[in-house]
């Protein structure tokens, strides 16, 4: 019987011998390692013969069989193994590398003009000695409103619609509440400045959008008072618009400073003589600002009789129209490319 079995191994070895050597390709190989190889191959239903044999027969039939099996798997390997070489080799000659054709430019991005002057104006004041200070644009009620002087009701939420996610929380319409978080969680003095996105039911037209950004400032400490505000925005104008530029503070309102002002700066287009930008005012409004309203101080911790501060928020989207000759707000959420590869 061992005998038999020996034959019908070398019978075996022979074929898969004849059926590589006829083999082309890497494709055909499987389905010949299937018939010699695979689970219902050739060489497993010797191995299943073995249940015919005498227990004695058994083991030395075993060995045999396993031998086969691995001559036989030395036999595709040695196939695979050549197919492989030749296929690489076929590969190699039919690609010609053209070391003179030009590489891939990589599209290198732009800042977007509201990136470029955000970071001109952070730059001014960190320049002065300011941190950066960041808040979420979901915020409480308390915090975008009550905190800053504004109760539930006041009608100077009004100039303020705002998108409400429920009674007591609020997209942010302004960076002011950044300052509420700062003076209950920072050391005192404070100076910081807080850029972030904001949000409005505005109609998007050239001057607003319903999302826009704000950098908000704020300086708390011992003996602050209108005079270092002015003083600081006028260094922030020069910077950031020119040396000859002059600011212009007009009375006005807000809930959380008192005073309160709203500051022009002179018109970048005519230098100040009257044109088209400044609807012949010689002056652009830019932002708002004032002294901290000493109930906030109250309200945040901070005894107003010891410190006093000043604060201020600007769009920095006009800022961006200034400063980069921009017609229209519009601009700069259309995502044209055509118009923000010019930064
Ligand atoms: C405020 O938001 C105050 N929190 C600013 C402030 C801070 C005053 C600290 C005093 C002290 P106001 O609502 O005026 O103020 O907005 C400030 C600036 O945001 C405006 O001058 C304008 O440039 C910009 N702005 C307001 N609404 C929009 C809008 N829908 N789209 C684009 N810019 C806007």
């Amino acid at each position: 019987m061992v005998t038999q079995m020996k034959e019908r191994l070398e019978q075996i070895e022979k074929e898969a011998s004849e059926a590589l050597a006829a083999v082309v390709a890497a494709k055909d190989l499987e389905a010949i390692r299937l018939r010699f190889l695979g689970r219902k191959g050739e060489l497993t239903a010797v191995l299943r013969g073995m249940l015919s044999l005498s227990p004695e027969e058994r083991p030395a039939a075993g060995l045999l069989v396993n031998e086969a099996r691995g001559r036989v798997e030395g036999l595709f390997a040695k196939v695979e193994s050549v197919l492989a070489a030749k296929a690489l080799e076929e590969r190699i000659a039919s690609e010609t590398l053209d070391i003179t054709l030009p590489g891939l430019r990589p599209a290198i991005g732009r800042r977007h003009p509201i990136t470029l002057a955000t970071d001109a104006i952070s730059e001014v004041f960190l320049g002065m000695g300011y941190e950066i200070a960041e808040g979420p644009d979901i915020e409480l009620d308390r915090f975008n409103f009550e905190m800053l002087n504004i109760p539930k009701g006041h009608p100077a939420r009004d100039v303020q619609d705002s998108f409400f996610i429920d009674d007591n929380i609020v997209l942010r319409t302004h960076t002011s509440p950044v300052q509420v978080r700062a003076m209950l969680t920072r050391e005192l003095p404070i100076r910081i400045i807080c850029p972030g996105r904001t949000f409005r039911i505005d109609e998007l037209d050239a001057t607003h959008s319903p999302v826009f950004y704000q950098i908000e400032g704020l300086v708390v400490d011992v003996g602050v008072t209108m005079g270092d505000l002015i003083g600081t925005l006028k260094i922030f104008a020069e910077s950031v618009f020119g040396k000859d530029t002059q600011i212009r503070l007009r009375p006005h309102h807000f809930q959380f400073t008192e005073p309160s002002a709203e500051v022009d700066v002179t018109c970048w287009e005519c230098g100040g003589k009257g044109c088209r930008v400044c609807k012949f005012e010689g002056f652009v409004e830019l932002l708002g600002a004032g002294m901290v309203n000493p109930k906030v101080l109250s309200m945040c911790g901070v005894d107003p009789d010891v410190y006093s501060g000043f604060a201020f928020g600007l769009g920095i989207e006009r800022v961006a129209l200034c400063k980069y000759n921009i017609s229209s707000l519009r601009l700069l959420y259309e995502n044209d490319i055509r118009f923000l590869q010019q930064g």
